[in-house]
């Protein structure tokens, strides 16, 4: 019998790093001047999160950070992606800024620089202070105005010590899902056209979040967008499925990459809008499009082409039975990872892709003597990861990698008992105990290779 081969090395420089999100794990909801956001709002509403949870509490991250920071040094992570909470810096999303919530994240972010940890920061997670909603939300170009303010005070607060910026994370997530269906704050149902107007305004603030990021951001600074495009594997690795995935590929996800490397809505865009086409304003592709300097992929899961009859692109519709986490839509697709921040590579040219979430989630991890065997969760991501290491010794430029997530956490509608997190977390006493996948990931990250 031969020893097992080590699985291939990831590149010198590689990122590992962790991910969380401040709604979802902050807490202290109303602490220290913090304004409502939607996210608040939506889930005072009967009926809108799983057994009634809200984020009010949550992991109460906000009290606890520098015991964290600590934990996360002991798990061997060298970089975190955290965000910002809007309605902290602002309370009514412009207006006179908040104090102590500037001062918090001051305070936040030295000490995660003291425990040796690289903040990676996202601008906007979702939390949109409610009083912009009240004010027309994404709907509105109000919004877009707001960021810019928002964009410029954080940037300025903390660029001299945050390099690593992300304008927006998953924009279809507050915008399609979020005023085009009801799973997502504020969750109403708007018409068409003004669905494609809340991308468009989105857009128009990651322009300005980057048009932040190079007039304050310092030395160094870099930003990029976090997009959960849609992925497509090629049923069989052969030319005709590959070029079919990679059509499907494009046509999915034009709404929100083709304004932003190309300066433009796609014709074939606007022909799925029809008459329900964005409002633009002279000067928006210009804001829109200025060069970034990566883009972020959130990629958990991901749909299955081929070259159909007639030689035409077709997307096999996902069975039933087929194996996932707990989470409905998380299917357990590992080419995910290699065929997502390919096609982005190749269809846009993008040369710094990071995959900024990736991870599972499970409603079974419980902790038993002091331990949480979650095994299931480190054979979903070993299975990941190698096809990652693929895709990037086959040449896709992936530079880093963020689990999703750190804690368990306030997962949107599933409350908290969807657990994705390295760490579980009792909610009731806030003990933290780090699970087995935490440990496999530290030997993961120290010797650069799945393990
Ligand atoms: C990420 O979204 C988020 O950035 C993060 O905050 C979150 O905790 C994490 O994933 C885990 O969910 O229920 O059929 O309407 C991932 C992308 C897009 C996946 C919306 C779930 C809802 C599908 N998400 N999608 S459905």
């Amino acid at each position: 019998m031969h020893a097992a081969k080590a699985s291939p090395a990831f590149p010198a420089r590689f990122v590992w790093g962790a991910a969380a999100a401040a709604a979802q794990i902050e807490g202290a909801a109303r602490v220290d001047g913090k304004g409502e956001s939607v996210w608040d709002r939506y889930a005072r509403k009967h009926g809108n999160i799983l057994h009634g949870d809200t984020p009010a509490v949550a992991c109460d991250h906000y009290h606890r950070y520098a015991e964290d920071f600590a934990l996360m040094r002991r798990l061997g992570l060298k970089h975190y992606r955290l965000s910002i909470s809007w309605p902290r810096i602002f309370p009514a999303g412009d207006g006179a800024v908040n104090q102590r919530g500037l001062d918090y994240y001051q305070a936040l972010i030295d000490s995660l620089l003291a425990h040796g940890l690289t903040p990676w920061v996202t601008m906007f997670h979702w939390d949109l202070p409610q009083a912009l909603e009240d004010r027309g939300g994404w709907r509105s170009r109000v919004v877009p105005e707001a960021f810019a303010t928002y964009a410029d005070t954080i940037v300025r607060a903390y660029g001299d010590r945050v390099k690593n910026w992300i304008t927006l994370n998953e924009i279809r997530c507050f915008t399609s899902m979020a005023y085009g269906a009801t799973g997502k704050a504020p969750g109403v149902i708007e018409p068409p056209a003004v669905v494609n107007q809340t991308i468009h305004h989105a857009l128009l603030a990651h322009g300005h979040a980057v048009r932040a990021v190079r007039e304050h951001g310092g030395r160094g600074a870099r930003c990029g967008l976090t997009d959960n495009c849609d992925v497509f594997i090629p049923v069989t690795e052969s030319a005709a499925d590959v070029a079919a995935a990679q059509a499907c590929f494009v046509r999915a996800n034009l709404a929100i990459l083709d304004p932003i490397y190309r300066g433009g809505y796609a014709p074939a865009y606007l022909r799925q809008c029809g008459s329900a086409r964005p409002r633009v304003a002279r000067g928006d592709f210009a804001l829109i499009s200025q060069p970034a300097d990566f883009l972020g992929l959130n990629i958990y899961s991901a749909q299955f082409a081929r070259r159909g009859a007639g030689g035409r692109p077709e997307k096999i519709p996902t069975p039933p039975h087929y194996p996932r986490a707990d989470s409905e839509w998380l299917k357990h697709t590992p080419r995910a990872l290699y065929w997502g921040p390919r096609f982005a590579a190749e269809v846009y040219g993008e040369k710094n892709i990071y995959i900024t979430e990736n991870g599972c989630g499970y409603d079974d991890d419980t902790v038993t003597r002091g331990e949480c065997h979650d095994l299931h969760r480190v054979e979903f991501l070993r299975s990941y990861l190698r096809e990652l290491v693929r895709a990037i010794r086959d040449g896709v430029p992936v530079r880093g990698y963020f689990l999703w997530s750190i804690l368990d956490n306030f997962e949107w509608t599933d409350g908290y008992a969807r657990r994705f997190g390295l760490v579980h977390v009792d909610f009731k006493t806030q003990r933290r105990t780090p699970k087995l996948s935490a440990r496999w990931y530290r030997d993961v990250m120290a010797a650069n290779r799945v393990l």
